[in-house]
């Protein structure tokens, strides 16, 4: 892998809620044109966008209908062209986001399959019998029947997102003359939308169960992944494959430079330690011991064996992190930045989300209309079916609904924080008159300069973005630490992950202190304190 990926970042831009140009209340490419200084000062070399492509929207995007073509809601392919030559004049490039598991239904290709057509009904996974009882991930079953076509069709999401079928050598090849429309458009890497699940099982007839869990990691993906990108000559791009409930040997396999697969992936066990028995819609706190192993053997495993992660703790699928692991009251700025110097400090390329730089917190709404997600909405009426109360199911919601990160971005105090002239599509959290982007950029100790710094430091500090990690055992549960080495240097990271005073031992610390949230020098570490200290 080149240097350049280790001592980057990325930002990541939810187009619908970044910046809307024209007052319908969407956020839009010109939108993101107008806010690429503000990204730049951020030091960050990258950017992800999600989907702007042709989409009826059922599930935002990730339900694509023309992989060539932008959806006139987010502006035109002018627009989109001079988006990514004034991000190159700013010395940043985009990464572009391929939905390549599924299309929409709204596809030409789906619907000449509908239609009939033999040639397009071996583009999806099509049945005479319903192999399985499967269920898809946004509730319901994964195989929809067609009566038209006496069949059944796979889908791992919406019944409106049917699975492409990778088998065949045809839709590979379409899926590589879509890279490469965007690589000769001027793009620097690609995000790969839910990657390892491409690969279905030889025999569909599995348990019932989710659908995802039967298909990840199928029996052809590193095949399939090294073939579409060294046919499309991307392998010096920098590349990211989402990886749902994969394994480390996995991603070992899918991020080792020499397999040509990917430079980096996302995986997401340290997400699933709030869920109760495993389920994402049952709440439970946070269980550090289990978050701390997770790291563990995700840091090290990945590093031992020549890998490279993504890091990161939030992105338009997860709930806020600062709601989430963090304090939205008393430490609300403690710890935002202790929950973002534990991911910049580790090993891997660091992921920042729009509005993870502000400490931007969790929705809370209060009714079910203000939710816009086909899976907050699906899941409301299910937690009902299962016994729940309304505000139960409300209640749920409010921790776990992706909408939570999908509100606009605040950038000011002003109306609907500065996003937009409009009716906003989706709601504002009423903490944007303090949290947003121009008060924040105002104050020296504010969350979005710290932020900053973490950025710069990965680009000063040879040891942050190349060296090795280890978690060390500071004596208590609560405390994480973990130490990066390189030649004769050591840096050490204390993250401090409870609202309380923690004693800690056994941990050697002495050297210049990089970065912290507290002043002073002290033996205990104070609520949500970090600390980073490079000895050497
Ligand atoms: O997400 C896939 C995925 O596995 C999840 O994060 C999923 O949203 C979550 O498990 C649901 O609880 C990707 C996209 O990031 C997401 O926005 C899309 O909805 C999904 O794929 C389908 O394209
Ligand atoms: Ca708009």
């Amino acid at each position: 892998m080149l240097d350049k990926y280790k001592s980057s970042t990325v930002y990541q831009i939810y187009i619908k809620s970044f910046c809307d140009s024209n007052g319908d209340g969407i956020g839009d490419l010109n939108g993101i044109r107008s806010k690429l200084k503000y990204i730049q000062s951020l030091g960050v070399k990258y950017i992800w966008v999600t989907p702007f492509f042709c989409s009826p929207m059922v599930d935002n995007g990730y339900d694509v209908s023309d992989y060539r073509n932008i959806n006139p809601m987010f502006g035109t392919m002018e627009d989109c062209e001079a988006m990514i030559a004034e991000a190159k004049e700013l010395g940043m490039s985009f990464m572009f986001d391929m939905v390549f598991n599924h299309t929409s239904n709204q596809h030409e290709w789906f619907k000449r399959a509908l239609a009939g057509d033999e040639e397009y009904m071996n583009y999806y996974i099509f049945r005479d019998e319903k192999p399985a009882d499967w269920t898809a991930s946004f509730g319901g079953p994964a195989w929809d029947y067609v009566p038209e076509l006496g069949k059944w069709y796979l889908h791992l999401f919406a019944p409106e997102q049917p699975d492409l079928n990778w088998e065949n050598p045809k839709v590979r090849e379409e899926l590589k003359d879509v890279i490469r429309f965007w690589k000769a458009k001027g793009v620097g890497g690609f995000r790969f939308d839910v990657l390892n699940l491409i690969s279905k099982p030889d025999d569909l007839h599995l348990p019932s169960g989710s659908a995802t869990r039967f298909c990840k990691d199928g029996p052809r993906v590193h095949e399939y992944i090294r073939e579409l990108v060294t046919d499309t000559g991307i392998e010096d791009m920098i590349t990211v494959g989402e990886m749902a409930s994969t394994t480390l040997d996995n991603s070992i396999r899918y991020t080792r430079p020499e397999n040509h697969e990917m430079s980096m992936c996302f995986s997401f066990h340290h997400l699933k330690v709030d869920f109760k028995n495993g389920e994402k819609f049952s709440l439970m706190p946070p269980d550090l011991k289990m978050l701390r192993n997770v790291f563990v053997e995700w840091q090290e495993g990945m590093s031992n064996a020549g890998g490279w992660n993504a890091v990161f703790w939030c992105n338009h699928d997860q709930p806020r992190i600062v709601s989430r692991f963090g304090d939205e009251g008393q430490y609300w700025k403690e710890s935002a930045k202790m929950l973002g110097t534990f991911v910049h400090m580790l090993r891997g390329t660091p992921y920042i989300y729009q509005g993870e730089e502000l400490g931007m917190t969790n929705a809370h709404f209060k009714s079910l209309d203000e939710y816009d997600d086909v899976e907050a909405i699906n899941y409301y009426h299910i937690l009902l079916e299962r016994g729940n109360s309304e505000s139960e199911a409300l209640n749920v919601l409010a921790n776990r609904a992706r909408d939570n990160s999908r509100t606009p971005m605040q950038w000011n105090s002003g109306k609907n924080a500065g996003f937009s002239e409009g009716k906003t599509w989706l709601g504002i959290p009423e903490n944007y008159k303090s949290i947003n982007v121009e008060t924040e950029d105002a104050d020296d100790d504010s969350i979005l300069n710290y932020y900053r710094k973490l950025v710069q430091l990965r680009k000063d500090y040879r040891i942050i973005s190349e060296g090795s990690v280890k978690f060390l055992d500071a004596g208590n549960e609560k405390v994480f630490a973990y130490e990066r080495r390189l030649d004769n240097q050591r840096l050490v990271v204390l993250c401090n992950f409870s609202s309380e005073d923690e004693k800690i031992s056994g941990v050697d610390i002495k050297g210049e202190v990089l970065i912290g949230n507290y002043s002073g020098s002290h033996k205990i570490m104070r609520p949500y304190e970090t600390l980073v200290i490079l000895e050497g």
